[in-house]
């Protein structure tokens, strides 16, 4: 892929070098125009948050990264969209984690988990599951292209991490045991209501963060991981989120509490 050239100078640079790769990952085949659609919704989010990485997001990530390396068999989801925003640092994550990456699609195609396989590859992937029917199995409760897995990656995790994710599937995933860690910019969906941890970030920046704190975090004893998980709050952390969105609203439309009628 040869990105399209923007100019630094613009004032919203980084948001089109972004969006631009989405189109160039829709070009290649890596991207379906609903993942065009659905990083439509989620820039709308990250506009609220003031495209910044908050504590809240930070902690969760803290959380993630020690839940990843202390579990037995940790796996990463990959879809088109993560495939085209962050290839490098996807590959990058899952070798700090020892975890395996396999690429598991809402709209399911082998001709795409092929294109995103082999676009992982490219990016230093020694191993990607979830490539065809050979080792395919299935997780009945969810109900969409998604319940293909890889019986030696899903189907096996004690662990998965599942960012741009749509709903059913984290609560199968729970249902089957799992500890379940989401990136999504949505604090309300019902992805990151029901992930044990969520991460409420752009994946252009959780992901680069993750890399590095898992840098940090493979010299730590697994005590220390363990505590990292267990004082983590989900609950709690999505409300301050959505805390944090009102209070901006509040600030900028300068009505820090609404009163109707006169
Ligand atoms: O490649 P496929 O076939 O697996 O399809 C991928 C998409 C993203 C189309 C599919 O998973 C889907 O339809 O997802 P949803 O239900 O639209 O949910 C995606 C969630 O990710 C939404 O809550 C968005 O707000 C959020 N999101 C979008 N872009 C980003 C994001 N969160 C973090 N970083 C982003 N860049």
């Amino acid at each position: 892929m040869m990105l399209r050239k923007i100019s630094p100078a613009h004032p919203r640079a980084e948001s089109l070098r972004v969006r631009e790769c989405l189109v160039e990952g829709f070009e290649a085949g890596l991207v379906v125009p609903e993942g065009l659609a659905a990083h439509g919704r989620g820039e709308a989010l990250d506009y609220i948050l003031g495209e910044r990485t908050v504590e809240q997001a930070k902690l969760a990530m803290e959380a993630a990264v020690a839940e990843l390396l202390f579990a037995r068999y940790p796996v990463i989801s990959v879809n088109g969209n993560v495939a085209a925003l962050t290839p490098r640092e996807v590959v990058e994550l899952a070798r700090a984690a020892n975890a395996k990456l396999e690429v598991n699609l809402f709209h399911g195609s082998v001709k795409r988990e092929r294109a995103i396989a082999g676009w992982l590859r490219r990016h230093g992937a020694s191993e990607v599951l979830g490539v065809g029917k050979r080792f395919a199995t299935k997780i009945p409760e969810v109900h969409s292209d998604r319940r293909k897995v890889d019986r030696g990656g899903i189907a096996m995790a004690d662990v998965v991490l599942v960012p741009l994710e749509d709903g059913d599937r984290t609560k199968a995933l729970k249902k089957l045991g799992k500890r379940v860690i989401a990136v999504d910019l949505n604090p309300l969906s019902r992805t990151a209501q029901a992930a044990d941890i969520t991460i409420v970030d752009n994946i252009t920046r959780a992901l680069p963060l993750m890399v590095k704190i898992a840098g940090r975090f493979s010299r730590k004893p697994r005590e220390e991981l363990q505590r990292v998980r267990e004082s983590f709050d989900n609950k709690r952390n999505l409300r301050e989120v959505v805390g944090l969105m009102r209070e901006r609203l509040g600030k900028l439309s300068g009505v820090s509490e609404l009163r109707y009628g006169r």
